[in-house]
């Protein structure tokens, strides 16, 4: 039990009973009561930057679905961190990227195994909440990626890219290529994903700009991080719309189905196709011609630094106010607004530079 949740007990048993058993047990020192003081700073919520990184740490993983091949990369990127730096990992997760009440239970879980830290990618903002702060109260660190949580719940986010420009500058190349004309549509992920919703946001303010008012966005259609309902859903936006010009799929899963669903179809690169995916994914995509560019980062960048984040958290050289800063690997890292980390600026792929990467 951690130090908070045995105050907590202790406090309660003394006001219902007088056993000496419970109480000398409250009074004594326990392995993670030691664990807990060491790390100082953290706990009094001041950070030490000076503070030796701990080892024997146990983070957990819990990505937004389990069985899609981008959280695969990016948590053996925080696999091999942990390893690196002495610490354990292990993941836990849904299979699918709409069960917001699995991904609760997996937090809980995480609780319950006394982990030090966690990393989650949330499926939805709000509904986590309640069980990470419950994680947090026990004196795990909480840190999100990918996909954040509300500022309250979690200790820092470990953000991909600026996501004000992942929104506007995938507006930009499908404006591009469509000559700066015409309908277009949004395939997302899950109606409730904030990595993808804060994305949009920016994509239709971006859209305000004078310069697209011959552009015309008609649908924002959701395929769940689902191969076959973004397949479907890809089908369904060109029966609705015939004349639709080009299609912006802000995930790996989604855009992927898109691409597949063109290739074979009427609309090989005649609807034009961008937004986030993985060079090995599209590649054959790009050079059978059905997209000329999307971007990414590097998922396994992405898990590597939000490993390195909860470790940083745990030893106490950071406590996930703006302006702290912390190393990981070679670089570092300033905590910003909020408490999110940028990891850097996402590469553009198309087919001069595709065969560089390998992800
Ligand atoms: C999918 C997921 C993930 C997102 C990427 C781009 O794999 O929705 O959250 O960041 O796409």
């Amino acid at each position: 039990m951690r130090k908070s949740a045995i105050r907590r007990s202790c406090a309660a048993l003394a006001a219902v009973t007088s056993l000496a058993l419970g109480l000398t047990a409250c009074g004594g020192t326990t392995k993670n009561d030691v664990k807990d003081d060491s790390a100082g700073a953290a706990t009094s919520g001041k950070a030490n930057p000076n503070a030796a990184l701990k080892k024997g740490l146990t983070v957990g993983f819990l990505p937004k679905a389990v069985n899609n091949p981008y959280f695969t990369s990016s948590d053996n990127g925080g696999k091999k961190a942990l390893e690196e730096l002495g610490e354990s990992y292990k993941e836990v997760g849904p299979s699918s990227a709409t069960d917001t009440s699995g991904q609760v239970s997996y937090v809980n879980t995480l609780t319950q195994q006394q982990v030090d830290a966690m990393a989650v990618s949330a499926q939805d903002p709000g509904a986590l909440c309640t069980a990470l702060k419950q994680a947090m109260k026990n004196g795990i660190k909480v840190v999100t990626y990918d996909s954040d949580t509300k500022t309250d719940c979690r200790n820092a986010f470990v953000s991909q890219a600026s996501a004000e420009d992942l929104g506007r500058t995938e507006v930009q190349l499908l404006a591009e290529q469509i000559g700066y004309k015409g309908q277009i549509a949004i395939l997302s992920a899950a109606q409730t994903a904030t990595n993808q919703n804060t994305w949009i946001g920016y994509m239709k303010d971006e859209l305000k700009d004078p310069k697209y008012k011959n552009i015309k966005l008609v649908k924002v259609a959701y395929g769940n991080d689902d191969a076959q309902q973004s397949f479907q859903q890809t089908q369904g936006l060109l029966q609705q719309y015939p004349n639709l010009k080009g299609i912006i799929s802000p995930t790996t899963v989604g855009i992927k189905a898109a691409a597949q669903y063109l290739s074979g179809s009427k609309y090989k690169g005649k609807v034009k196709l961008t937004g986030l995916g993985t060079p090995n994914d599209m590649r054959k995509y790009v050079k059978n011609g059905t997209v000329e560019g999307f971007e990414l980062w590097d998922p396994a960048k992405l898990g590597d630094l939000a490993a390195r984040t909860a470790v940083a958290l745990s030893s106490g050289q950071i406590t996930g106010k703006e302006g702290e800063t912390f190393k990981a690997g070679d670089t570092t890292y300033t905590i910003g607004k909020d408490g999110v980390i940028n990891l850097g600026k996402p590469t553009v792929f198309t087919k001069d530079n595709i065969d560089q990467f390998n992800f």
